[in-house]
């Protein structure tokens, strides 16, 4: 075995530094024991391994909108939409992860698009999705055989081993935005997929106004009495943007009468939850809308895991660590890990920004944190 450690995948290097042995022919032989064993010691590793704060492998990054939808009009024409590739969506890949379709560490964000007429088939998967639609009608998602439109500011949870399609029912294409689990699924080795029909039946083909799931729970503060359990995944399908824009719009109306309901003063925000529970709407995502008064402000904050944003409608200015990009509707844009953020609203309009994250999953192992500029970071 004297080549061993020629074709071992473990390479340790003595180093000179605090903590580091003395360089020797002894310590020398040692390691390469240890390359030989496949041992690893945490002296050599501690930095990396153990850092005294999250130190993300992401970068805060911006994807203008007009080119992701120029770009997915261009594949809408070239790519066919059916079973094998199973969607036409367009990832956003993190410029720091290496060229994997990871928008960060743990989520998956893409456009997809479909032409008219056009069906993506029926599959289901363990991995959690959402669709949100920042422009654009035509399109419905068909779940577990309930056919939900999907508009613009709507947004549409689809947890995980839900059977779904989707099929444009219009004469327009239409773009919208996913987003899943994907790499936190990727990396914990926990997926499932299987392929549904190829057809869906002509009842499932229908074009709705509302869906079956909304009819059932769609009622604000209500829920039907045979449905008694707290469902681990959310029934109710969509969430309509006259409802999400209302409860903005009363938040900043109710700050104006000296109400404190606000995150803080200018900033309203809403999260989509869970109906049977109060909780995040997907076990392991976490998805809100923000809205700014014109001329308003985020406070600045960091926090443990990674987001995706994408600006819903108006201009504003984001700062993300040391970058800094004036967005307008439709561009997204990725907070690392513990990377400072901020949003300005422009002077003359509100700034509304979607957002979602992985918050559940730290929620789940008591590991989330936040932390607001100013305050002392006391957990
Ligand atoms: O629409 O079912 O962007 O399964 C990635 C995986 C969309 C979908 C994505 C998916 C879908
Ligand atoms: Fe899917």
């Amino acid at each position: 075995m004297s080549n061993a450690s020629a074709l071992s995948p473990v390479r340790l290097k003595m180093q000179a530094g605090p903590g580091q042995p003395e360089p020797s022919p002894a310590l020398e032989q040692l390691y390469r024991g240890f390359e030989q064993e496949l041992l690893v010691p945490l002296w050599t590793e501690i930095g990396d391994l153990m850092p005294p704060h999250p130190r993300s492998k992401a970068s805060p990054h911006l994807w203008r909108w007009d080119r992701l939808v120029d770009l997915a009009s261009q594949a809408g024409r070239l790519v066919p939409v059916g079973r094998g590739g199973e969607r036409r969506a367009i990832a956003l890949a993190n410029p720091s992860l290496g060229g994997k379709p990871y928008a960060t560490p743990t989520l998956w964000a893409a456009i997809q698009y479909l032409m008219p007429g056009e069906n993506a088939p029926e599959h289901r998967h363990s991995q959690h999705a959402f669709r949100f639609v920042v422009e654009g009608e035509g399109v419905w998602t068909v779940v577990g055989g309930d056919a939900v439109r999907m508009s613009r500011g709507d947004f549409l949870p689809q947890a995980g081993m839900n059977w779904h399609a989707h099929h444009n029912a219009a004469t327009e294409p239409m773009a919208w935005i996913d987003g899943l689990d994907i790499p936190f699924s990727y990396y914990t080795e926990s997926q499932f997929f299987e392929f549904g029909r190829h057809q869906l039946s002509p009842a499932e083909m229908t074009t709705p106004e509302r869906s079956r799931s909304e009819r059932v729970w769609g009622h604000p503060g209500l829920r039907p009495v045979s449905q008694t359990e707290a469902l681990p995944a959310t029934p109710l399908l969509a969430y309509r943007w006259v409802d999400t824009d209302r409860a903005l719009t009363e938040q900043l109306a109710l700050e104006d009468e000296g109400h404190a309901v606000t995150l803080s003063h200018g900033h309203a925000a809403v999260r989509f939850t869970n109906p049977t529970s109060g909780r995040d709407v997907l076990p392991t995502i976490r998805t809100e809308m923000h809205r700014l008064r014109a001329g308003g402000r985020t406070r600045t904050w960091r926090e443990v895991g990674s987001s995706v944003f994408q600006v819903f409608e108006g201009q504003g200015t984001v700062r993300v660590g040391e970058q800094q990009w004036a967005v307008a509707r439709g561009d997204m844009f990725v907070v690392p890990s513990w990377v400072p953020f901020c949003a300005e609203a422009g002077a003359d309009a509100a700034l509304d920004l979607f957002r979602f994250n992985d918050a559940p999953i730290f929620e789940a192992l008591h590991t989330h944190r936040v932390q607001f500029d100013g305050d002392s970071g006391a957990v």
